[in-house]
């Protein structure tokens, strides 16, 4: 939404405001304000011309514009109702320069979980793609999807469900299943390019099973709405994912402890399945490049990726 009109929309929010009156305060012809009105019609607010000028009375459910009103981040947000991969979008927009854009789709038809793996993105998730430009070196990236996952995991709790994250960066809830830690809820793809030993973007890459029903879902996976018996709404939930996300995303102490703080992993006992060995202790901590750092008993040993599952406690 460009500045003008998110300066009608605020005005009008608390309007009545007459047309003259916008103009003058905005410093545009009245055939601009119109204009503007119009298009936020058309993009679903209810903005009704009484006597006494415009007022804003009713707020579309989803969207573009509808997450951007009320959203205390920076963000312009594109919205889709259907498309390949928001993943595969966020990176035409940063190869062609652009700088937190939020990509966000309704559904997508090629969502790409990683390691050329298919996500399924049916209507009703919250499938988005952040990009970013961050003043970081590319071994440092991981922070953003820890921002991420804490961020989605901490607004996932403020919708009752008890939700964590399983490193790297899953977000589960948790069941009796010991080594799958729980039911994946939503998983991260980041994607990024680096120059010169620093990141020129990077684009996390977020799905959250939202208002999803766990028929449209793998058999280990559950939603939101699952979990829940009834829907969120999804506008708010996208506004305090990326509200949280922007507050941590500058700041890897912050990230760290919001991470930890949200953690099912750490103090858990691990295995961790690394090409060449297996590392088998308890999980102590994650270092702010997102690796953890396991107990073997004998030794801290540091692993940076890997398949981990969750072992009984003995
Ligand atoms: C991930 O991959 O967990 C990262 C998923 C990232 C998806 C987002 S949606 C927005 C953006 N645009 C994209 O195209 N992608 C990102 P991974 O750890 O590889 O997990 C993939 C595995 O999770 C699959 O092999 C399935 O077993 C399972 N899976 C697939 N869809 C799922 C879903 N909706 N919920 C839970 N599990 C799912």
């Amino acid at each position: 939404m460009n500045e003008t009109r998110r300066a009608v929309l605020e005005r009008v929010a608390d309007g009545p405001v007459s047309g003259p009156a916008l103009a003058d305060a905005l410093d545009v012809s009245r055939a601009a304000v119109w204009k503007h009105v119009e298009a936020l019609r058309d993009a679903g607010f209810g903005i009704e011309s009484a006597g006494a000028g415009y007022v804003l009375d009713s707020i579309p459910e989803y969207g573009g514009p509808a997450v951007e009103y009320g959203c205390e981040a920076p963000f312009e947000v594109e919205y889709h109702d259907s498309i390949a991969s928001t993943n595969d979008r966020a990176r035409e927009l940063a190869a062609s320069g652009a700088s937190d854009v939020v990509v966000l789709a309704d559904e997508q038809t090629g969502g790409r979980g990683r390691l050329e793996r298919a996500w399924s993105s049916p209507p009703g998730g919250v499938w988005l793609s952040v990009v970013c430009r961050p003043d970081l070196a590319p071994a440092r990236a991981t922070v953003v999807t820890m921002a991420m996952s804490a961020a989605a995991c901490a607004a996932a709790r403020e919708t009752g469900v008890d939700a964590a994250i399983k490193w790297p960066n899953d977000l589960l809830v948790p069941d009796d299943d010991y080594a799958r830690g729980g039911r994946k809820l939503a998983g991260i793809l980041t994607e990024m390019e680096g120059e010169a030993g620093r990141v020129s973007w990077v684009i996390p890459g977020l799905g959250l099973n939202a208002n999803v029903s766990s028929d449209a879902l793998p058999d280990d996976a559950t939603s939101l709405l699952a979990e829940r018996g009834e829907p969120v709404e999804r506008r708010v939930l996208v506004q305090r994912i990326l509200e949280r996300f922007d507050a941590l995303r500058g700041d890897p102490e912050a990230t760290r402890e919001a991470w930890r703080a949200h953690a099912a992993t750490l103090d858990t006992r691990v295995r961790v399945t690394l090409p060449e060995e297996t590392v088998v202790g308890e999980a102590v901590d994650v270092t702010d490049a997102g690796a953890l750092v396991v107990d073997t008993g004998s030794e801290d040993r540091v692993v940076h990726a890997g398949d981990c599952e969750h072992l009984r406690p003995v």
